[in-house]
């Protein structure tokens, strides 16, 4: 573990199943002790716009505004401009609100201004008063391209959301750069705890655990993370298949450790899917759905966290 601060935690998260354990943490820590580093890899253009859709699932999540089954998007948001879009023939295959449709044209704005993606996140998240910071993982692109058995290479949001996750997968591939930003190193140098979400590994955590300097960061922090798997079955989205796809193992929290292999130092996993690891694991109810969870499991976690030494 570095010299670190012991209570300076970061969270590395993705969509809708990181936003819900940064929504725990965010009760129990102070906007000074906790960083939270996110995937951009789910990033594209849309309508002209530069749409971040884990940015701004968590953004929306910590500021109360996401609707809490769904996860993304803003509750009882309208689409009248999708609508008039259909009339005239746009592709509205992504559902773009009214009101979430401020924060597209409000990033796009700024990132063609020169700001970077780190200083807009942090611009609309003070804009609907989320005082914590969102660490996009890199400010230069690093889109995420499923590649099919049949050799298609789909944008994410595409392969996810237009062809719903239908194209059986044979490889991620993360593209770009890949160089994270000052400030992630910085939160990644001075952490007393790394916490992985229960994002889904491939698609939301590899690229950010991909990044060079990542990786070295967590094998010296006390690293933790949350199973994103219960049973057989993904907590969200088509992280099952995806482990039978790209993985010799059969989906399980098992084979999201293994994933993750030589990184943690403890993990989290639903009660029944505990397995002999060279780890401690915490087996506890990591099903979060609903607000009033969050806050007692990210309790769980970081009791279990401090109990590691
Ligand atoms: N997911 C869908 O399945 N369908 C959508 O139409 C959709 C729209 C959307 C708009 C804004 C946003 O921030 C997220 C949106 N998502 C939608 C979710 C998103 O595709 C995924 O949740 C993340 O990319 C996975 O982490």
């Amino acid at each position: 573990m570095t010299a670190g601060h012991p209570g300076k935690v970061v969270a590395l998260a993705g969509g809708v199943g990181g936003a819900r354990l940064v929504d725990g943490l965010v009760r129990l820590l102070p906007p000074e002790a906790l960083r939270i580093i996110v995937n951009t890899g789910d990033d594209f253009e849309h309508w002209g716009l530069r749409i971040c859709p884990d940015l701004d699932t968590i953004m929306y999540t910590l500021a109360e505004l996401a609707p809490e089954e769904r996860g993304w998007g803003i509750d009882g948001d309208t689409f009248h401009v999708l609508e008039e879009a259909a009339r005239r023939g746009a592709p509205t295959w992504f559902r773009l609100g009214d009101r979430d449709l401020v924060t597209h044209l409000t990033r796009t704005a700024a990132l063609a201004r020169g700001e970077t993606l780190t200083r807009v996140t942090a611009t609309l998240c003070e804009s609907l008063g989320v005082h914590f910071r969102l660490l996009p993982m890199g400010d230069e692109p690093r889109p995420t391209t499923i590649v099919t058995r049949r050799g298609d290479e789909l944008p994410f949001q595409e392969w996810l959301v237009k062809e719903r996750a239908s194209a059986e997968v044979s490889t991620v591939r993360h593209g770009g750069s890949g160089r994270p930003t000052a400030e992630v190193l910085d939160a990644l140098g001075g952490a007393g705890l790394v916490l992985i979400c229960p994002s889904n590994p491939y698609v939301s955590i590899d690229p950010i655990l991909t990044m060079p300097g990542v990786r070295e960061a967590l094998t010296q922090t006390k690293t933790v993370a949350v199973s994103p798997i219960v049973g057989r079955t993904a907590v969200k989205g088509p992280l099952a298949t995806m482990i039978s796809q790209l993985s010799v193992e059969e989906p399980s929290a098992r084979a999201v450790a293994g994933h993750y292999e030589g990184l943690l130092d403890g993990y989290a996993v639903h009660p029944g899917d505990a397995f002999d690891a060279p780890f401690p694991i915490l087996e506890t109810n990591i099903l979060i759905q609903a607000r009033k969870d969050r806050v007692v499991f990210a309790g769980e976690l970081l009791e279990f966290a401090r109990s590691l030494g």
